[in-house]
């Protein structure tokens, strides 16, 4: 009924605020085009052994690389976990971008596949990996296209050290997660796993596994070519921000950026708005417009979705979308979350606001398997809390 946007029918002006970044807006889809714009400098030194893959990890570890598709976990920890496992080791990377309002991922996919892949590659060699995956969302058939025509060209030029292969998700929201995802690339079901062990020690196949997201990992051949210290100084993240405001769209600024900032670049007015839902249907409603956006804050940035609502919306109708997205997400793998997502859609049909009962909801969903279900009330409550400081 048109409360969440079907991702097929979702078109956007994508006005990116690069910033002084090293790439342009448009597209490169031409292997020289990417060369000749400054790119796979790092990656040749790497093939011809003038940088060490260690150098790969001390510069990951100096720019204080986070993971950005929503968990903020510190990536040279993850890498060097990987780099210390037995082999074979592998490298997933996690195209499968389907957190409502987010559309970075893809955007890079589409725009930017050769930085992609240089990023990749250069994290494939930094732990050793001997095979890459790019685990992409089903729907994104250009990404998948532009990904297999593009690694075609890595492999003409003898830049493709190693084998590499798109894999096309299971279609679900689960299959994000990154054990289900493993188990959907093994030929199961897209279940989550109990953790640990994590990925790093038993990933796919049980070998130890690199699962890395499509932005942490474009950010590689650029945090080694500005410097890990002035990408630090920086710290740039994509933020898809979209809703009521006047230039909708992917921009990239520094973490640390206000709420309110950031709005005002996409030519949003706060003053208009009733509220703004961060990170996603994971996400939370919220008025603070001076939070600034970094991680571990007191609100969750997850992948940088920013949805502006204005005043005339209703909330409890976009509550009930997201309420319905996660009882239809839920995979059914353990208990609290089928039930807990399918209590809270009836919650919010009739638009429960007792404090209580909506906290009793949320212990239920906190004892979920995985963060699907641990964060499938997050919004009510947020919702609650934003009526209750108007
Ligand atoms: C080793 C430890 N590994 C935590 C691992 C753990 C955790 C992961 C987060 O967000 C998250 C992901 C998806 N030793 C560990 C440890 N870990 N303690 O680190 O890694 P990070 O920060 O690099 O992940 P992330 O990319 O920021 C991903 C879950 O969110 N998710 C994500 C969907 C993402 C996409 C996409 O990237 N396109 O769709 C959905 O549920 O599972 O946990 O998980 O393994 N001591
Ligand atoms: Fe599946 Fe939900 Fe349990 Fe996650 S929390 S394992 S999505 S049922």
């Amino acid at each position: 009924e048109g409360r969440l946007i079907p991702f097929k029918e979702f078109r956007l002006p994508f006005a990116l605020g690069h910033g002084d970044r090293l790439l342009p807006p448009e597209p490169i889809l031409e292997l020289d085009r990417y060369e000749a714009l400054g790119g796979l400098v790092f990656l040749r030194r790497v093939l011809k052994n003038l940088l060490a893959p260690e150098a790969i990890l001390e510069a990951v570890e100096e720019a204080g690389l986070l993971g950005r598709g929503g968990a903020a976990f510190p990536a040279h920890i993850k890498m060097r976990a990987v780099a210390r496992g037995e082999p074979p080791r592998y490298l997933v990377v996690n195209a499968d971008e389907s957190e409502p309002g987010n559309f970075k991922d893809r955007y890079l996919l589409e725009h930017h596949p050769f930085l992609v892949l240089e990023g990749m590659l250069l994290a494939a060699l930094a732990v050793g990996a001997s095979q890459v995956f790019l685990y992409v969302r089903d729907e994104f058939e250009a990404a998948i296209l532009g990904l297999e025509k593009a690694i075609h060209q890595l492999e003409e030029a003898g830049l493709l050290p190693v084998p590499t292969q798109v894999f096309t998700s299971g279609g679900l929201y689960i299959c994000g997660e990154e054990t289900a995802l493993l188990e959907s690339m093994e030929g199961k079901r897209a279940e989550p796993r109990l953790k640990p062990p994590f990925p790093v020690e038993k990933g796919l196949w049980g070998r130890p596994t690199l699962v890395q997201n499509v932005e942490t990992l474009a950010n590689l051949p650029l945090i080694l070519r500005e410097g890990p210290g002035t990408w630090r100084a920086k710290e740039p993240k994509l933020f898809s921000i979209t809703g009521d405001v006047a230039k909708p769209g992917l921009y990239e600024l520094p973490l640390g950026t206000s709420l309110e900032d950031a709005l005002r670049k996409a030519e949003g007015v706060p003053e208009g708005l009733k509220a703004v839902l961060l990170s996603g249907a994971a996400g939370v409603f919220t008025r603070d417009f001076a939070f600034p956006l970094r991680y571990k804050g007191r609100l969750p940035l997850g992948a940088g979705a920013i949805v502006a609502f204005g005043k005339e919306v209703d909330l409890w109708e976009v509550l009930l979308g997201l309420a319905e997205f996660f009882r239809e997400e839920s995979c059914g793998k353990c208990f609290p979350c089928p039930l807990g997502t399918a209590v809270q859609v009836e919650m919010v049909r009739r638009r429960e606001r007792n404090r209580d009962l909506v906290h009793h909801l949320g212990q239920t969903l906190k004892g979920s398997l995985c963060g699907l279900g641990q964060s499938a009330y997050w919004a009510y409550q947020s919702l609650l809390e934003v009526e209750g400081a108007a």
